[in-house]
């Protein structure tokens, strides 16, 4: 089996980029443990209790892994990006979270995946991350060649830039790694001078407690109100760092209709009536069921104290 062979069979399942990490420890375990001790994870306790160390070796995982399978699929589709967004009725909700989500949508990929691996090798064993694993995802990804790693924290790849998700297959197959690329920021500094809260430090990596796409998605309670105004409209999630990156110029559109947007720029005053019922029903299926119901009813109404705010 080699990874140019996994290429081929990750294509057919409808993942665009893809490539071969070993299934030893990474390096920047010690990043990821230094970013926790500086407090940067604030209340994302999955980040920070026991399955803190486990991300230390995949093979916590799987103990017979000897390759993780990394694969990337698109999600941008072809409508406009909030720098293009005036409308001050309505609240943003980031790209990645407009159609069905992504969790069941790449883990039907890879089932199909490991299907016709299984076909080939019989005695494979394996095992499907996506996002909730306790897994350094990018880390991998970066290794098996899918892209670098940005100052926006993001895995961008040359050709197809960052708008798309992460996904992994840990097989018991050994398969020849593929090598990271090399780091194309350079000297840009775009996503670190257009972030709003200044969640970039200089230094790099991401502070998440200053994250508007942590505020509004998993910090539980109250927002502090120092920040209310740099999150202006955005009621789920943050593509500001990503808006702005060069890389993403030409980044090509996905073709799976399941990233088809249901709701993006809903009308603030709509959704400050909704009922739970509502919220679930509208939402449903989607990532911006995570935020619930309080979450997501208090980012409207920081959404629209903004909007109030800015036309007096
Ligand atoms: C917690 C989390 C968040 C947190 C914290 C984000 C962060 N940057 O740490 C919050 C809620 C803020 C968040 C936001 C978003 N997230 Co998020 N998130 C995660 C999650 C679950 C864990 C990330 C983590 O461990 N963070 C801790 C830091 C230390 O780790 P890290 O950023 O991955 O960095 C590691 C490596 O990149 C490497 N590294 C870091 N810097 C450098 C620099 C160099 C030079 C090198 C060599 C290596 C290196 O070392 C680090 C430690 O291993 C992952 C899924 C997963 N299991 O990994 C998704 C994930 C990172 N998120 C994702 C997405 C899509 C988003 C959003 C775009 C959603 C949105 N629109 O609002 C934003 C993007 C914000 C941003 N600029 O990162 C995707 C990213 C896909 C991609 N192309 O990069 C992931 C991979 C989910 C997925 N399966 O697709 N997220
Ligand atoms: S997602 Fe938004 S708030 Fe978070 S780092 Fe990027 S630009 Fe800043
Ligand atoms: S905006 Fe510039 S610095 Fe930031 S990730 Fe993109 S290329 Fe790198």
């Amino acid at each position: 089996m080699t990874a140019d062979r996994i290429r081929e069979l990750a294509r057919a399942c409808g993942f665009e980029i893809a490539g071969v990490a070993a299934a030893l420890p990474a390096d920047d375990r010690a990043r990821y443990h230094a970013w926790v001790a500086a407090g940067h994870a604030g209340e994302m306790r999955y980040l920070t209790d026991r399955r803190a160390a486990v991300r230390d070796d995949p093979r916590n995982l799987l103990p017979s892994a000897r390759s993780i399978i990394c694969v990337g699929k698109l999600y941008q589709t072809p409508w406009p990006h909030t720098a293009q967004f005036t409308d001050e009725e309505r609240g943003w909700i980031s790209r990645y979270a407009w159609g069905d989500d992504y969790h069941d949508v790449l883990r039907r990929g890879l089932q199909e995946l490991e299907g016709r691996l299984r076909a080939e090798h019989p005695d494979m064993e394996s095992r499907i991350c996506v996002d909730t694993a306790p897994l350094l995802e990018r880390s991998y990804a970066r290794l098996a060649g899918l892209g670098w790693i940005g100052k926006n924290t993001c895995l961008i790849n040359q050709q197809q830039g960052s708008w798309f998700f992460l996904g992994e297959l840990l097989v018991s197959l050994e398969v020849a790694s593929d090598s990271p690329p090399p780091d194309r920021c350079g000297t840009c500094t775009r996503c670190i001078d257009a972030c709003p809260t200044e969640a970039i430090p200089p230094e790099g990596g991401l502070d998440a407690t200053r994250c508007i796409s942590y505020f509004t998605i998993e910090l539980r309670g109250p927002i502090p109100e120092e920040h209310h105004a740099a999150i202006g409209q955005h009621i789920f999630g943050c593509d500001i760092c990503q808006d702005v990156c060069p890389w993403n110029r030409r980044a090509p559109a996905t073709s799976d209709e399941a990233f088809a947007p249901r709701h993006f720029a809903p009308r603030l005053d709509d959704m400050a009536s909704l009922t739970e019922e509502e919220f679930q029903a509208m939402f449903r299926g989607t990532p911006v069921s995570r935020a619930k119901y309080e979450g997501f009813m208090r980012n409207v109404a920081i959404a629209r104290a903004t909007v109030t705010e800015s036309s007096r």
